[in-house]
């Protein structure tokens, strides 16, 4: 089963050498000094490090074009340019390079392990001084090499993202603006529904732990047969360690809302109904919502229920821990 797909595409250059020098020895009382240009430095390469502290490709979507940088030219006292720097370009475990226009596969890091590191592009080679060429018919060449160029790619990343918790729940309920509260991700929040059309991740960072969350379109009844938007997306829930419901606790007919849930996620896939969940009760800044949350707790008194508000902040702490312990 599919998961979430996270691209984006790159423009990347490694530099070009620097160009060797001409230059000929200059001293007091040598009038006719040789030839003493040195030679270009290296082009910079283009690298990819791998770190597993990353969990998207989201730190790459500000920059698309990364250039490393050119070789120094040579200097005269057979001085060499200096190396130009690489650009290295940091990626999770499991993306792939592809090249953009044919689509092959260039590289898949699904193998590769914290602080490894490829490169991708050579940076090109610096050009030779004119010392080199200096032969016994010709003493004062006047002839140094350039460097060579560097190279271009334009590629996409690609990463597959399994996401650690999912959130379901009907329309309206405050998937979205859960999400917002909780991660970097900005989704569309409105007080109709069907405002999320296709799901949304996010990553939470407790410490030193990343946790990916997903905000799929509201489930309605009837769902696993197709009605509404949810369905095409239960399948992204598939794979997640855990589920979080969400009840809204702000309407008064709540009451057999997780039961619908839990039969329409049921209906599509039993084994859904093995992963560990918390029901969440929010938009407790609303009036009823306290009289709601007991009568809640009353009709599941199994189940972990926290109370949330996204408005008032309530209970986000909680449900931050209790994601991190569902999600290790
Ligand atoms: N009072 C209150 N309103 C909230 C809270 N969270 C969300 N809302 C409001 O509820 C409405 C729906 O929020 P969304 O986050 O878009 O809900 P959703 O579950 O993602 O909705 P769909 O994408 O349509 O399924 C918006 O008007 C929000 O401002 C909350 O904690 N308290
Ligand atoms: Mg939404």
């Amino acid at each position: 089963m599919q998961g979430f797909i996270d691209e984006t595409r790159l423009e990347v250059y490694s530099g070009e050498g620097g160009a060797g020098c001409v230059s000929f020895r200059r001293e007091k009382y040598v009038p006719q000094g040789g030839p003493d240009g040195g030679d270009g430095g290296r082009g910079g390469d283009v690298v990819f490090l791998v770190k597993n502290n990353l969990k998207t490709l989201s730190h790459l979507n500000h920059k698309h074009v990364y250039k490393a940088a050119n070789g120094q030219g040579g200097m005269g006292r057979r001085m060499h340019g200096k190396n130009g720097e690489n650009v290295v370009i940091e990626v999770p475990p499991g993306t792939i390079v592809r090249d953009y226009q044919t689509n092959d596969i260039l590289k898949d890091f699904s193998e590769n392990i914290d602080g490894e590191e490829w490169v991708f592009l050579r940076g090109g080679g610096g050009g030779q001084g004119n010392w080199h060429f200096r032969t016994a018919r010709k003493q004062t060449p006047r002839y140094a090499q350039p460097g060579l160029p560097g190279e271009y790619a334009e590629i996409r990343l690609e990463l597959n993202l399994i996401a650690d918790i999912g959130f379901v729940g009907f329309p309206s309920v405050g998937k979205s603006s859960l999400l917002k509260a909780l991660t970097n991700a900005n989704p569309k929040v409105a007080s109709y529904p069907f405002t999320t059309k296709i799901p949304n991740l996010g990553m939470l960072r407790l410490g030193e732990k990343d946790i990916v969350l997903a905000d799929i379109p509201g489930i309605i009844e009837g769902a696993s047969h197709g009605l509404g938007l949810g369905f095409k997306f239960l399948k992204h829930i598939s794979r997640t360690a855990g589920l979080a419901f969400l009840i809204d606790l702000g309407e008064d007919d709540f009451h057999d809302t997780y039961s619908k849930l839990l039969a329409e996620l049921k209906e599509y896939n039993p084994d859904l109904l093995d992963k560990p969940r918390l029901l969440l009760g929010t938009k407790m800044d609303l009036e009823t919502a306290e009289e709601n949350l007991k009568k809640l707790q009353e009709l599941y008194p199994d189940e972990h229920v926290i109370a949330v508000s996204v408005f008032s902040r309530q209970g986000l702490e909680e449900l931050k821990l209790a994601m991190l312990k569902m999600a290790t």
